[in-house]
């Protein structure tokens, strides 16, 4: 299933993970799982390109059907029964795909995937990252009535006696006419009805409903704390739909040079993690995700960032759950002004903030979103396309900060533009001077170029060590000993700063990256990783460990 709850308990829903059927353009066959990558297949670990995945659907009675898929990376087409009936692009946000009176029986589902990189993709280009093929998330059938409840954003405020006002809008989706239905929330013990005179087939409806004065307790940072929301659509004869979102109750707000969750002011202690893994590659399952998070745990963190993309709900899920804070990043890494300037990349940037948000709202972890990490802050034209990106995703969720990570430092003019001001800063690596007087100079001249008065992360710093290579002398680059040298005197830096609101290592793991990037990457990876592709621990795991654990430092 795509979450790790139950989403529905009336609309009926199948999963349709398992075994699939990939078939080549050049005919080769193979039994694949969904969710998956080919590139798990040892004679696929290299294949870019096209590749269709089939498998046989029965429904059980006719109706309207949607099949919801939670990624695909990255191009889509979807067939039923040898008819297209949707598509997408993109590896990083889910999408649905309707089919109106399906029939009972059994029914041929066809998804052609596309990984290969060219003018149609602007977001999947040759990176620091690798681009995996498949049906990377899982994929589900669900069963529809004459209405649905298609989609539900919940936010929370709170009251001056501590108690929390829940905001909820609904948007209805009518399959057939209807008579009169009701829309009924219930949280916390209260519940509230709307009611709809009647829909016409095809037609959407917004609804806002408030549960005033809840008495909750608040989700927090390592602790979490959850609810459900569950909604019901009905009519006199019956329910037609409902949903169930888990939420949260927190506050979060930028009090000056400060990050306030729930009124105080909080230090992030972060990592940068990457969706890649050296043997099931985009894939995690729940059970990795969980092993990747108790690591995080164990180091003392309480953040992580998306970097670069909107990450797998279940991986939200588990942050919820467990109280980490998360930077959530729509998908863009460092793409050339070329690429910036076209109408696809405005398309394709568009629906990727807009999917993000739609789908992501309702998750207490994120606190900030983020927007084009590393491109082209520098100039008037960049200040142009992050004023446009920062404020589509405002406009979609006005009730949380927004950022992004720059490199362009003492050149970036958009810093004017952002809720929180962001770095990613390498001094030591690929800086060569202290960490500490980089930091002073970096931070002095901040306040005079658009930052003052607001808070400032460090979004990413690190070193690079491949595994099992040792220095004695710890002198050498790339050599376990360096890594954590330089680790140890980066995080002493930054934390011992008042002024910086925290930091995000760069990064968790080490990650696979793209063939054009192998000579600028030993082992074709990007080897800043605490821990290498299978999770096991470098020397700098200790340094990092150490630097998040004083008490002093949180
Ligand atoms: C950048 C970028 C990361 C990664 C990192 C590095 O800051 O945001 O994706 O490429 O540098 O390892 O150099």
């Amino acid at each position: 299933m795509i979450r790790l709850f139950q989403e529905h308990r009336v609309r009926r829903t199948e999963s349709l993970d398992g075994i699939w059927s990939l078939a080549l353009e050049d005919g080769r066959r193979f039994p694949m799982i969904v969710p998956g990558v080919w590139e798990t297949v040892p004679e696929l670990a290299a294949y870019e390109g096209k590749a269709r995945y089939t498998r046989p659907v029965e429904i059980d009675q006719d109706s309207d059907i949607l099949l919801r898929f939670g990624g695909v990376s990255h191009t889509t087409k979807v067939f039923w029964d040898g008819n297209a009936v949707g598509g997408h692009y993109n590896a990083f946000t889910g999408f649905d795909v309707m089919i109106s009176k399906a029939s009972a029986g059994l029914h041929e589902l066809c998804v052609e995937v596309d990984n290969a990189f060219g003018e149609q993709s602007t977001l999947h280009i040759p990176n620091d990252y690798f681009t995996y093929g498949g049906i990377n998330r899982s994929v589900e059938l669900h069963y529809l009535k004459s209405a649905m409840i298609a989609s539900t954003a919940f936010y929370a405020t709170e009251n001056g006696d501590g108690t929390f006002d829940a905001h909820v809008a609904v948007s209805l989706c009518a399959l057939e006419d209807t008579g009169p239905i009701r829309y009924t929330a219930e949280l916390a013990g209260k519940c509230k009805t709307a009611e709809v005179a009647g829909l016409k087939k095809g037609e959407t409806r917004q609804l806002n409903v408030l549960l005033e004065y809840l008495t909750v307790r608040k989700w927090d940072v390592r602790k979490g704390q959850l609810y459900d929301l569950k909604g019901t659509l009905s009519q006199e004869d019956g329910i037609l739909d409902d949903s169930i979102e888990r939420v949260g109750f927190r506050t979060v707000e930028i009090d000056g040079e400060r990050i306030l969750l729930n009124h105080k002011p909080v230090r992030i202690l972060g990592f940068n993690r990457h969706e890649d893994h050296g043997q099931l590659g985009l894939s995690l399952d729940a059970g990795a995700m969980m092993c990747d998070l108790q690591l995080l745990l164990d180091m003392g963190a309480n953040a992580v960032r998306t970097c670069h993309y909107p990450n797998d709900q279940k991986f939200l899920d588990l942050c919820d759950e467990l109280g980490l804070l998360v930077w959530e990043e729509h998908h863009a890494r460092a793409l050339p002004g070329e690429i910036l300037r076209t109408e696809r990349f405005a398309e394709q940037i568009s629906n990727c903030n807009e999917e993000m948000i739609r789908q992501h709202v309702n998750h207490p972890c994120i606190y900030i979103w983020g927007v084009l990490n590393e491109c082209e802050s520098e100039t008037e034209f960049g200040h142009s396309l992050y004023e446009k990106n920062l404020n589509q995703l405002r406009a979609l969720d006005p009730t949380r900060p927004v950022s992004f990570a720059s490199c362009r430092l003492f050149n970036d003019v958009c810093l004017d533009l952002v809720d929180v001001v962001s770095f990613n800063i390498y001094p030591s690596w690929y800086i060569n001077e202290p960490v500490k007087d980089f930091l002073e100079r970096l931070l002095a001249w901040t306040e005079s170029h658009g930052g003052q008065n607001k808070p400032v992360l460090i979004t990413e710093i690190g070193a690079g060590a491949i595994p099992g290579c040792h220095d004695a002398f710890r002198r050498a680059k790339w050599s376990e000993e360096r890594q954590a040298d330089i680790l140890e005197e980066q995080l002493r830096a930054v934390l011992a700063n008042e002024r910086i609101s925290g930091v995000y290592v760069w990064q968790f793991a080490d990650v696979k990256v793209s063939e054009e990037w192998a000579m600028r990457r030993p082992r074709t990876m990007n080897n800043k990783g605490i821990v290498d592709e299978y999770r096991r621990p470098k020397l700098a795991y200790f340094t990092v460990k150490k630097a998040f654990s004083d008490p002093n430092k949180r």
